[in-house]
């Protein structure tokens, strides 16, 4: 039937008005409704073997844009929408962002469900129904400030669920709930996300900013994601709420196995679990235990769970690897405890080394090597990241499952991060190469046919400037600044973590912004924008926003240097902001430490989109640097090897690198000079210059005056416009092989086997 007319339909049953007569929020529900109408009536996936992938966290984004485009009917709607009054891209902004993801682990979990659906493979995620979600940051008094950032209306595409399972804690259990959402492939059928919850949480529990009684499982189980855990009681929250999570993933996919009729001794044959990290790694004693219960001797249930798992690392950092004090588990979930303790015996008659153990000698559990022991597969995200995993980080584990290991280079979906959130530059590429890239990203190497083409090139550099104005005006309004749409747009969005080193990137600002002071103007004025929110509780983190906003403050009210340079650091940084953000980017910020950021993903989606990387070699960025050439990136900065060997031999001091240059210590005294402690908290920047001076621990002055000339030269050669449009053109041309397309082929191929 007519698309107009069902809409007019769908207004007249929910509101007795038509179409015109309708309110934008109206008009935004009757399309929900309408869409998940569609989404309903399209089929399951099916197959004999079924992928599960276990996350805390999904960052899913906004969903209706990607609905519209994977039905294929985004244009058509948008007409209709048009022809009564409304613009589209209006009634989309007015859907709230799930917000049941911190970083680029959940954003990759959700390109991934998008990925599974698209190439028709049967495979669901399993998560949490967080109500207050990560939280929401605002900015008071140049710092971040955390409030919870609810995001379930009446109006949501959750659909409640009949499945209810019963979870049991010591001495009590907890009744799950479950709210499904469809995930539809593009052009195809549907998976599901499935993310479980309780009936009694309670959202009035919050005071204060996001404190809330951390005590009362009841009310406060599914509140947040990553709560606070600075506490133990806060520890124990997360783990109340990660055994939440793979008791029900592990019963709905037990109950289902047997709705099938299929024998539980064939679990390995028709389901895989992949593990996200070490968050869900409870799922593999869980799944024994639960098999037991059926009948298995613990000596087959391991046998049949260890067919089944595979897990995936997504870092190198010592602190992200979880370890559970088995008291911890003792007092919440004994029922794991003895499980534990004989894959632990397992594992060392099998290695006879303490080094892989499972559980260490301060009786601390090791959730990475039961992953590793009782899964079949463990990948790293880039071919470095799991490089450095073989030879160093797991090296021992390497040695024993040399055959366990494998990479798996991440992947963005296409779908959201171009055809979503770049139709102009969508269209134009269809107008060059056809529609084929977006089955086969690959084909997006045909654009090189264009690279001495000078209208293309032109078309390429005026499709930015738009999406630059475009994204000028968003700012304008939502961050009160005003930023030129013809400077250089560099931007750096991501967590913030020491790591990823936004502090670095501090240190350029004020190296330019001491230059312009002294009369030495830049090659070309550059806006840098920054996006990121810091966990709660990580206070050099916290500094550095403060410092970022202090300087933003300064700088841009400063009528001699603001002409050439600009500060913005938006306001609670999402996927949705990510949309906008990307598509107008020139220079790509990732300037992590060598050998530190597993991946990266948002490299890959500033790549697509046309923006120029700027980098270390590291994650991603290397493979980046492969397929596009030296001429068509920017990499600075000390090697991943030499990196490891400054911490094995502990020979790195910033004192040192600060006493032998001087204009490196001016630019961190500036941290504390008058002119940025007169708008900011003296104690914090402080804090950040005592650390950059003594500490330093992720070594951001040993790369800072690398990093500076190089950025140097980029503006230099931005200057030359077509010669930096083809550049751009190369980097769009040598995408595709980052589409999590192909990433999922390769799970499918290398580990799943569906
Ligand atoms: I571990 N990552 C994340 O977002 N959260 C985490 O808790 C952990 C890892 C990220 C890595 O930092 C990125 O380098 C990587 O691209 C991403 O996971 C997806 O693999």
């Amino acid at each position: 039937m007519d698309l107009n007319i069902q809409l007019e339909q769908y207004a007249q049953n929910l509101y007795q008005h038509t179409l015109k007569e309708c309110s934008k929020e109206q008009v935004y529900v009757v399309l929900l409704n309408y869409v998940k109408q569609a989404l309903e009536d399209k089929e399951f996936i099916k197959g004999n073997k079924k992928v599960y992938y276990f996350s805390a966290e999904f960052l899913i984004g906004k969903l209706m844009s990607n609905n519209l485009i994977n039905l294929g009917i985004r244009k058509e709607v948008r007409e209709v929408l048009h022809a009564n009054g409304f613009d589209l891209a209006e009634i989309e902004e007015l859907e709230n962002e799930p917000s049941l993801g911190n970083g680029g682990l959940g954003r990759l979990a959700a390109c991934f469900l998008d990925s599974i659906a698209t190439l028709n493979l049967p495979g669901d995620g399993i998560g949490l129904n967080y109500h207050l979600g990560l939280f929401k940051q605002v900015f008071k008094a140049n710092k971040q400030c955390e409030e919870p950032n609810p995001w379930i209306d009446d109006h949501s595409w959750l659909n409640r669920s009949f499945k209810r399972y019963r979870v049991d804690y010591k001495g009590f259990s907890l009744h799950s709930v479950l709210y499904d959402i469809d995930i539809l492939g593009y052009h195809g059928n549907k998976n599901q996300l499935h993310l479980f919850d309780i009936e009694t949480v309670d959202e009035n529990l919050v005071h204060d900013g996001i404190s809330f009684d951390q005590s009362n499982l009841l009310k406060n189980l599914t509140l947040f994601l990553y709560p606070d855990d600075s506490t133990e009681e806060g520890k124990k929250l997360r783990l109340y709420q990660q055994y939440f999570m793979v008791s029900n993933g592990a019963q709905m996919i037990l109950e289902d196995l047997k709705e099938r009729n299929i024998p539980l001794n064939e679990l390995d044959q028709h389901v895989v679990i992949q593990i996200n990290d070490t968050h869900p790694s409870l799922v593999i004693p869980e799944l024994i235990r639960l098999l037991m219960l059926e009948g298995f001797t613990i000596k087959e249930a391991i046998s049949l769970v260890s067919k089944t798992c595979a897990y995936t690392n997504h870092t190198i950092l010592a602190e992200a690897l979880e370890k559970w004090p088995m008291s911890y588990l003792e007092e919440i979930v004994p029922q794991l405890l003895p499980i534990i303790e004989a894959l632990d015996a397992v594992a060392y008659e099998r290695s006879h080394n303490h080094k892989v153990a499972i559980i260490d000698e301060n009786k601390l559990v090791h959730m990475a090597s039961m992953d590793i022991h009782f899964g079949y597969s463990i990948n790293g995200v880039a071919a470095i990241h799991t490089d450095i995993l073989k030879n160093s980080e797991l090296k021992d584990f390497y040695d024993l499952y040399p055959n366990k290991f494998n990479n798996k280079t991440n992947g963005i979906t296409f779908r959201r991060w171009l055809l979503s959130c770049n139709e102009e530059l969508t269209d134009f590429i269809d107008s060059l190469i056809g529609e084929g890239y977006k089955e086969n990203a690959d084909e997006l190497k045909k654009l090189l046919d264009f690279v001495n083409d000078e209208d293309v090139l032109n078309r390429l550099l005026k499709i930015k400037t738009d999406k630059k104005k475009e994204l000028a005006a968003y700012l304008y309004n939502h961050e009160g600044v005003k930023v030129d749409a013809d400077s250089l747009f560099d931007i750096q969005i991501k967590r913030l973590h020491e790591y990823k080193r936004q502090q670095m990137n501090v240190l350029y600002i004020i190296h330019q912004y001491l230059e312009i002071k002294r009369g030495n103007l830049p090659a070309y004025p550059m806006t840098c924008i920054f996006g990121a929110k810091a966990a709660p509780a990580y206070t050099l983190a916290k500094d550095i926003i403060h410092t970022i906003l202090c300087l933003s403050q300064i700088i841009n009210n400063d009528p001699e240097v603001s002409p050439y340079l600009k500060i913005v650091m938006v306001e609670n940084y999402n996927v949705t902001y990510a949309e906008k953000l990307i598509p107008a980017a020139d220079i790509s910020e990732q300037i992590s430490l060598a050998s530190k950021e597993a991946s990266g993903t948002g490299n890959m989606k500033f790549m697509l989109n046309g923006a120029v990387t700027l980098g270390t070699d590291d994650g991603a960025n290397v493979e980046i640097h492969e397929l596009v050439g030296d001429n068509n990136i920017y990499i600075f900065g000390v090697d991943s090897d030499s990196v490891i060997a400054h911490y094995e031999n502990n020979d790195y001091s910033p004192q040192i690198l600060l006493e032998q240059n001087p204009e490196l210590r001016e630019l961190v005294d500036f941290i504390v000079s008058d002119t940025l402690t007169s708008v900011g908290d003296r104690e914090a920047l402080e804090r950040l210059h005592h650390d950059l001076t003594y500490k330093d621990w992720f070594m951001a002055l040993l790369d800072t005056k690398d990093y500076i000339e190089t950025k140097q030269n980029a503006t230099k050669d931005y200057k030359e416009r077509l010669n930096w449009a083809k550049k751009m053109l190369v980097n769009i041309a040598k995408a595709g092989y980052f589409s999590s397309d192909r990433t999922i082929k390769q799970y499918n191929e290398d580990i799943w086997k569906l």
